[in-house]
Formats: structure tokens, C-alpha cells, sequence
């Protein structure tokens, strides 16, 4: 049995970032979790006492039934940031049966264990911890977007950024008075999306987008609000929304999915250019993401990429946000003989949804193996499209591949309590 799999973030060592938005180090709690194993009276209190010792402070305690170990209990404990956790783990880790850090500092070099995992959510609240931890602050505008040089733009910007950033889990969804300016450039890009829908979108995407329209006020003269899609789609397969102020490196945005939580801009994109944007703003996300998110099948292949993501190490997160590009993003497939689209990056681009089923692009079958090993430009048309046989096909081989993931424990989910259960062995 391996219970000591340390689990911790390598991700903030590895890929940190710049901007100011994220929180220091120091000031992030560690969660411990430890059992003795057997009946031995008093451990707590023991535990307790080494925790006095080293000066940790305690937030949260908790007792709850082990699963790594039949009929024995388990403490679940989070440390307030300062004190020597790393001695307290080094000691807990001799005397008792198992313990595990769960953590987004990296302890790596408390000498504690060389093997560790990244940190990842356990509950759905837990996607509170990153709202603030975004690789570039939503009002941070390149010098060649079209908003640059307009400072109402960017104090607007400001605004739904800081709205997002300030969001937590539980609270409403933020309700946004979109200007007039604002909704003609969302009825420009509606206007003539839907024209090509009923021709290159997927059936499913078909299927749906009326049941959006009557649902949610998918219309060309109103934004639609996130409260009233987040509620529709929690009716259909339990994914909610969530606000972005940001975007988010490949791993927190995947471990959303994990809980069915798709992080979404709220911002549009400048009104000089309806039909073009640098970066996911509200166009893309509701007409391009938003839709497919209700169907059964597509709901739960975004998942599985989200359970597979947890704790995976970088290169294999690095794999999966590949294949949620070519899937998620820009996924192709084929039906009843025709191409057709269901990448929101397709569905929500006039150019790219017509291009990529125009014969010129390089078509090639959607393998997860294959498929994660691909190069991508973001900025331009994608030179390769790969095709799936249907969601159902998408989601089995991405099972199959996420078992060829090395991890030292399994993952399942529980929609009840919307949490992870980290299980010991695969
Ligand atoms: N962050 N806010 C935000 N929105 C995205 O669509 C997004 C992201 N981070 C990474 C990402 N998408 C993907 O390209 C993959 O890396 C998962
Ligand atoms: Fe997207």
C-alpha cells in the first residue's frame, strides 16, 4: 500500500507566472491528512501536541472514516499558513500509518518526500482557492487588441474582472447590464452565427441551441445572463458556470470540468471588430461552449478530462488540455457522412467554422495518443482538425487513456456532495 503520496503543487514551481494576482506562497494553508491505523486512544491529542510544538495553528479539524483502510478513522486537518508544517508532516508521516499533504505550496524542498503530486480541488468550493491565481489579469490588454487604446473599454474590463475575482462559490452570479454598445456587437456575432449553424454545427449543437433560445434569452438584442444559462444547464447535466477574471493555466481550468464548472468570461469583445477576438470572451463562450454543455454525452467526455487532470503530472495535463483543444475547442466530427462542428472555438468564429470544413485543413481521427502530441498555433486557423465518431466514442477513449496516466491513487467522483474521493490504489 502507498498512502504517503505527498500531494502538493509543482504547478506553481514549474509554471508561475507573472502579474500581480496571485497570492504569496506563505500565506496558503496545508491540509494534512493521518490516521493510526489501528485503535491506539489518544492519537488526536498526541497529533495535537506536536502541532502546539511546532507552532502550527489549526483551521479546520475534521474525523471521518478512512477509505485506504477498512473500519479505521482518519484526521483531515488544515494548517494555517507559518509554524514548521514540514516537521510536523516528517514526524507525523514516522508515527502514523499514513499521512498526505495536501497542499498548493511546494514543500519540495522540506525534504518531506520525493514523491509528490500536485495539488487539485477536493470539493467544489475548493475552485475558490485559484479564482485569484490567473496567468494574466482580464483588463491586462495586448498592444495589438482592438481595445487597447480605448480606455472605456478597458475600465469595463476592470469592472467584470474584479466581479469575477471577488465571485465564490455559493454566491449569485454576477448580473451584468450589458450597454447597447455591448449588445449590438453580441447581435452582430449572433446574427451571423446562426445563419451557419443549421449547416455546419453538429446535430447536437442543432438540437439544443432552440432550447436555449426559448430557456435562457439567446436572442440578437440581449446579452443572456449567466444565472438563467448556469440554471438550464444544471437542469440538463449538472454543469453550472462559473466567472472568470481571466485565463487560467491549463490545469485549474481543467480540474474545473472535474465538478462540472466551466469557467466563462463575461466581457465581449471591442466593438470595432464584432467578428474578430484575440481571447474567449462572452460570444465565444455562450454561443460557442455554452450549448453543447447540455447534452449528456459531451457533458461528460469535458468531465472525464477534468477527473483525468487531478494530481496528473504536467506533461499529461499538458496532454489532456491538447485534446480538449481538438476536441472541446475545435473538434470536428462526422455525421451521417458530413462534416460537421462542435468546437466552441468553430462554433463562435464565422471564418474558422467555414474553413474548417471547407477540404483544405488536414482531417485526422481523433486518438488521444495522437491527438495530445499535436502542435497548435493559437492565433491563426488550425493547419489539423482531428474527427470523432461521436461523443460517446470521445469519452470511452479518453477513459481508456486517462487509465495510462501514472498516479498513485484513483479518483471518484461524487455528485452528491460534488467532491473528489481519492481513492489509494488505481
Ligand atoms: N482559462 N479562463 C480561461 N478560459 C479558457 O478557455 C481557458 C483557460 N485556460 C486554459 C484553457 N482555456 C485551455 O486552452 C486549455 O489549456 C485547457
Ligand atoms: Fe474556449
Amino acid at each position: 500500500m502507498n498512502g504517503n503520496a505527498v500531494i502538493e503543487n509543482n504547478l506553481r514551481a514549474s509554471t508561475l507566472r507573472k502579474g500581480s494576482y496571485i497570492a504569496p506562497l506563505d500565506e496558503e494553508s496545508i491540509t494534512l491528512i493521518f490516521s493510526p491505523g489501528n485503535d491506539s486512544v489518544g492519537t488526536l491529542a498526541k497529533a495535537l501536541k506536536l502541532f502546539k510544538e511546532y507552532n502550527v495553528n489549526l483551521l479546520h479539524i475534521e474525523s471521518r472514516s478512512s477509505d485506504r483502510i477498512p473500519d479505521q478513522y482518519e484526521f483531515f486537518v488544515e494548517c494555517a499558513p507559518g509554524g514548521n508544517v514540514p516537521k510536523v508532516v516528517e514526524i507525523l508521516k514516522d508515527t502514523m500509518t499514513y499521512c498526505s499533504v495536501v497542499s498548493r505550496n511546494n514543500l519540495n524542498d522540506s525534504k518531506v518526500e520525493d514523491k509528490y503530486v500536485p495539488w487539485f480541488p477536493l470539493r467544489i468550493r475548493d475552485l475558490d482557492k485559484y479564482a485569484n491565481q490567473i496567468l494574466s489579469h482580464g483588463a491586462e490588454l495586448n498592444a495589438d487588441h482592438p481595445g487597447f487604446t480605448d480606455p472605456v473599454y478597458r475600465m469595463r474590463r476592470k469592472y467584470l474582472a474584479d466581479t469575477a475575482l471577488n465571485y465564490r462559490h455559493g454566491d449569485p452570479l454576477p448580473h451584468i447590464e450589458y450597454t447597447q454598445q455591448e449588445v449590438e456587437t453580441w447581435g452582430t456575432v449572433f446574427r451571423e452565427l446562426t445563419k451557419l449553424y443549421p449547416t455546419h454545427a453538429c446535430s447536437e449543437y442543432n438540437h439544443l441551441f432552440p432550447l436555449f433560445v426559448e430557456n435562457c434569452g439567446y436572442r440578437e438584442d440581449c446579452i443572456p445572463q449567466f444565472e438563467d444559462i448556469s440554471n438550464f444547464l444544471k437542469d440538463s447535466t449538472g454543469f453550472t458556470l462559473r466567472p472568470v477574471g481571466g485565463l487560467l493555466s491549463s490545469r485549474d481550468f481543467l480540474a474545473g470540468l472535474a465538478f462540472r464548472v466551466f469557467h466563462s468570461t463575461q466581457y465581449i469583445r471591442h466593438h470595432s471588430r464584432p467578428l474578430y477576438t484575440p481571447e474567449p470572451d462572452i460570444c465565444h463562450e455562450l454561443l460557442g461552449h455554452v450549448p453543447l454543455f447540455a447534452n449528456p454525452a459531451f457533458a461528460q467526455f469535458s468531465q472525464e478530462i477534468g477527473l483525468a487532470s487531478l494530481g496528473a503530472p504536467d506533461d499529461y495535463v499538458k496532454k489532456l488540455a491538447t485534446c480538449y483543444w481538438f476536441t472541446v475547442e475545435f473538434g470536428l466530427c462526422r455525421q451521417n457522412g458530413e462534416l460537421k462542428a462542435y468546437g466552441a472555438g468553430l462554433l463562435s468564429s464565422i471564418g474558422e467554422l467555414q474553413y474548417s470544413l471547407s477540404g483544405k485543413p488536414e482531417l485526422k481521427p481523433f486518438d488521444p495518443e495522437v491527438t495530445g502530441e499535436q502542435d497548435y498555433p493559437i492565433t491563426e486557423y488550425q493547419p489539423t482538425y482531428f474527427v470523432a465518431e461521436s461523443f460517446d466514442d470521445v469519452k470511452d477513449k479518453l477513459i481508456k487513456f486517462a487509465k495510462t496516466i501514472p498516479k498513485e491513487f484513483g479518483i471518484r467522483y461524487n455528485p452528491y456532495t460534488q467532491s473528489v474521493q481519492v481513492l489509494d490504489s488505481k
